[in-house]
């Protein structure tokens, strides 16, 4: 093969192995909806399955719950890196680019929220925990009643 056609042959390689910059890790818009969807949804259940504890349903397993908490801080860091600009949609209100310091300022009472709960799950102390519990919740509605469609 001739200089040029194996030039051009690298330089395609090379176009087709860079991540689109726009949007960071993510190919494609819908690529980030489903990343950020699934990230959200295994939130729900981490948070949701904790629920029947906190009503008095099920006794106060310490360790269950920390379990729990514990993939809630790791995955809750997840979502908004899959936020970003050309990945409008889902259900995503456009106010999440229209207000970006809105939208981090909701991220970052979800996060000081989940410090005090691990906090108190830590210490063990189960009417601290509720109280946290529902300080984190009232942090997920917030942000659905201010970012997400139809709530
Ligand atoms: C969940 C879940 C939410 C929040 C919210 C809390 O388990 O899926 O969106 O809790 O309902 O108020």
């Amino acid at each position: 093969m001739n200089k040029t056609f194996f030039a051009a042959a690298i330089f395609l390689i090379a176009a087709l192995c860079t991540p689109f910059a726009a949007q960071a890790q993510f190919a494609k818009g819908e690529d980030a909806i489903k990343y950020r969807q699934s990230a959200l949804q295994l939130m729900g259940s981490h948070f949701g399955r904790m629920q029947p504890v906190m009503k008095g349903q099920i006794p106060y397993d310490k360790a269950a719950i920390a379990a729990n908490i514990a993939i809630l801080n790791e995955v809750s860091k997840l979502p908004w890196a899959a936020f970003g600009a050309g990945t409008e949609g889902g259900d995503a209100k456009d106010d999440i680019w229209l207000d970006p310091e809105g939208f981090k300022k909701a991220q970052d009472k979800l996060t000081i929220s989940l410090k005090a709960l691990t906090a108190a799950s830590d210490a063990g102390n189960f009417d601290n925990l509720r109280v946290a519990y529902g300080e984190v919740g009232a942090s997920c509605k917030a942000c659905h009643k201010a970012f997400r469609k139809d709530n």
